[in-house]
């Protein structure tokens, strides 16, 4: 669960149960936990599907309501979003092939990438201690042993830090890294806390004006940037077809209030 809002939320609605149902890990990460259920959830719901009706509930269409609300606030609020990292991820999730690997760095990558639906399945990211040392160098890894495409999506800082995983000469020509540049760790002007204070930009932000042309230069990918909304819908067009090389993407969206279009998202949401 990436949403310290939705953790908090069900923490707090403290449920009668709680089975968690896996072969090995069952953690209790809402303090509530009644069952661990040491199966594959395949394997239980096919046991359980039998003894139950699917007739949608009340409490089922509570939710479906309060959901089609949302979705309709979603769509209006991506009709005047201004080009920004959360107009680039509605962009992506429109664009993205349908047998794609999609690896997301963290930290606002993987929280952005929740607000929208791809057709793939298979999404990975680390939030393990969700550090941002590693995706990279995990999402090559696992482009090499790939039969489908793998495509990364990093934000600047995750990108520098593991730069290091992009020294691997195994890496397949048909692998695709976008780069989201705004300049810094834009995480910390979303998140409370951080933005209140008067270190931000230098200290936690860590503000720059770097990009990714030299350093994909130098580990042999083709590069592309592209910095406002129909440059990246025409570039995103043909990125994912395959081609000769490996291929990073920058999108620079360093002069862009992302974290105020972010939040004023959600408040158009309530
Ligand atoms: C190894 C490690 N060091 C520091 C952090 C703290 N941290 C979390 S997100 C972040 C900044 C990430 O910036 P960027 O990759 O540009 O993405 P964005 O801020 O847009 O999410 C940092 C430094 C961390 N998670 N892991």
């Amino acid at each position: 669960v990436v949403s310290k809002k939705i953790k908090q939320f069900l923490r707090k609605a403290k449920p009668k149960n709680h089975w968690h149902i896996h072969e090995v890990w069952q953690p209790d990460t809402f303090f509530s936990l009644t069952e661990k259920i040491e199966t594959k959830p395949e394997v239980f719901f096919s046991k359980l599907l039998p003894f139950i009706t699917l007739e949608p509930q009340p409490y089922f269409n509570l939710w479906d309501v309060l959901r089609d609300k949302r979705d309709a606030k979603h769509k209006e609020y991506c009709l005047k979003a201004p080009f920004s990292d959360f107009k680039f991820f509605e962009i992506l999730a429109d664009k993205l092939p349908e047998h794609a690997n999609l690896h997301f760095s963290n930290s606002s990558a993987i929280r952005y990438a929740q607000l929208f639906e791809y057709k793939t399945d298979s999404i990975h990211c680390n939030r393990g201690t969700s550090g941002i040392d590693g995706c990279t160098s995990t999402a090559m890894g696992f482009a090499m042993k790939a039969k489908d495409q793998t495509v990364l999506v990093t934000g600047d800082v995750s990108f520098f830090y593991d730069i290091n995983g992009l020294w691997n000469n195994y890496i397949p020509p048909y692998t695709r890294i976008i780069v989201f540049n705004n300049g810094g760790g834009d995480i910390f002007k979303i998140i409370p806390g951080p933005d209140s204070t008067n270190a931000l930009d230098e200290f936690i932000l860590t503000s720059h004006h770097k990009n990714a042309e030299h350093l994909a230069k130098h580990f042999g990918f083709a590069y592309t940037k592209v910095d406002d909304e129909d440059t990246l819908s025409r570039v995103l067009d043909h990125f994912f077809k395959h081609d000769v090389k490996a291929k990073i993407l920058e999108v620079d969206t360093s002069a862009i209030e992302n974290a105020a279009v972010l939040k004023a998202y959600f408040e158009y949401l309530k």
